[in-house]
């Protein structure tokens, strides 16, 4: 039989400094897998300035931006490309609020409440638009091709 799979789509994850030194990236994988997330690729890297920066040039006018460039760059980071239908929002669902202290009273169950400190130290971040995700996986992934973002139509045979 074939087995059809429409419309799955692809977000770029990464667990935070913060939260890759505080041992949380194995509960925050195991909760990716259980939302029915496939982690199609993976990288344990060290961001620098420069990397940090550009990653982030969207908020390069903010006043906490020389604050985020310092902490992304604090140690290690995961960066993951996460499939699924729906990927780029539910997996903005999963993390939940920005700030931290907002998530543990608002969104209880999501990873920022469980993980994050504050509105800054947030243990993880996920692309905001499918347009963002695309940018961001090739940021990280050259390899991806941009188009698999959005795999329209895929079809199995077994
Ligand atoms: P992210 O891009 O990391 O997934 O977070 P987000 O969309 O929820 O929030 P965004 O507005 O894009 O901010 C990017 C990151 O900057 C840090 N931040 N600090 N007031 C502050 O000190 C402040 N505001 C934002 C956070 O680490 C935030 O995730
Ligand atoms: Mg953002």
């Amino acid at each position: 039989p074939s087995v059809r799979c429409l419309g799955k789509e692809r977000t770029l994850a990464m667990i935070k400094p913060d939260g890759v030194s505080g041992n949380y990236t194995e509960e925050i994988k195991r909760l990716i897998v259980e939302a029915g997330f496939d982690i199609v690729k993976e990288r344990l890297t060290q961001l620098d300035k420069e990397t940090a920066s550009t990653f982030y040039d969207e908020h390069s006018s903010r006043s906490f931006f020389p604050h985020l460039v310092s902490y992304m760059t604090s140690g290690p980071v995961v960066v993951m490309v996460l499939e699924k239908r729906d990927a780029v929002s539910d997996w903005r669902g999963l993390i939940g609020p920005t700030d931290a202290q907002k998530a543990k009273i608002s969104h209880p169950h999501s990873i920022r409440a469980l993980c994050g400190k504050d509105s800054q130290r947030n243990c993880v971040h996920g692309s905001d638009s499918t347009s963002s995700a695309e940018r961001e996986i090739h940021f990280f992934f050259k390899d991806v091709v941009s188009d698999h973002v959005k795999q329209e139509s895929r079809e199995e045979f077994s």
